[in-house]
């Protein structure tokens, strides 16, 4: 039997990467099936660590330019997400091609020129929005504004993008805004079904 392909989605300081580790100690811990985090963009290959960079503000890139660096470094990743599926572990994905295309459409490139490049990589099996209805609270959490995409009027975009062009009724929507053990017990309530489906 296949493991699950789980993707975390959403806007910057929503606590994905929190949620993220949690539900893959839930599951291996509580459902007991292996499970392997790949957090993306992965910042340790060679189109990763070019991405790092133009995340910090040290190198810059065209809009296309950088769009196609984080698809290529999704793409560098597809063997291995394959792999382990096929092999019976659950893959969790922290952001995945949404982000790619709700960024650069932000950023003001075309839906189809964005999703082209996304073609052909694997399907998730269950994707977990992260958002806000009073979004002005996530620009005060600590960290905001590290990283060059962190300023309120790209995020305000970056949201509107989602909901108005990406997100579908199976997508599982999540309130950032309230703690962390309410928004992990949401997600295992869910994440229990869809692999208990599978089995
Ligand atoms: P994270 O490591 O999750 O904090 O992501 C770093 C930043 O990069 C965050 O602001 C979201 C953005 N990002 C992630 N994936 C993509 C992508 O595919 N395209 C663009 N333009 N931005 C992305």
């Amino acid at each position: 039997m296949r493991g699950i392909l789980n993707c975390f989605e959403g806007l910057d300081r929503t606590g994905k990467s929190t949620q993220v580790q949690l539900t893959k100690e839930f599951i291996e811990n509580q459902l007991l099936k292996p499970t392997v985090v790949i957090r993306l963009p992965d910042r340790t290959t060679p189109i990763g660590q070019q991405i790092n960079s133009f995340l910090q503000g040290t190198s810059n890139l065209s809009i296309e330019l950088s769009h196609l660096l984080f698809s290529a470094n999704r793409w560098e990743l597809k063997d291995k997400i394959e792999k382990l599926i096929s092999q019976g572990v659950n893959v969790i994905l922290d952001r995945y091609s949404y982000s790619g295309i709700a960024y650069s459409m932000a950023r003001g490139l075309e839906y189809q020129w964005c999703s082209a490049p996304e073609n052909g990589l694997p399907k998730p099996d269950i994707i977990f929005y992260l958002t806000a209805n009073d979004q002005e609270k996530l620009f005060q959490r600590g960290e905001f504004g590290n990283e060059i995409f962190e300023v309120p009027e790209l995020q305000r975009k970056v949201k509107q993008m989602y909901e108005n062009n990406l997100i579908e009724d199976d997508w599982i929507v999540i309130n950032a805004l309230e703690n962390i053990e309410f928004v992990q017990t949401e997600i295992r309530k869910k994440i229990t079904i869809v692999i208990n489906n599978f089995d």
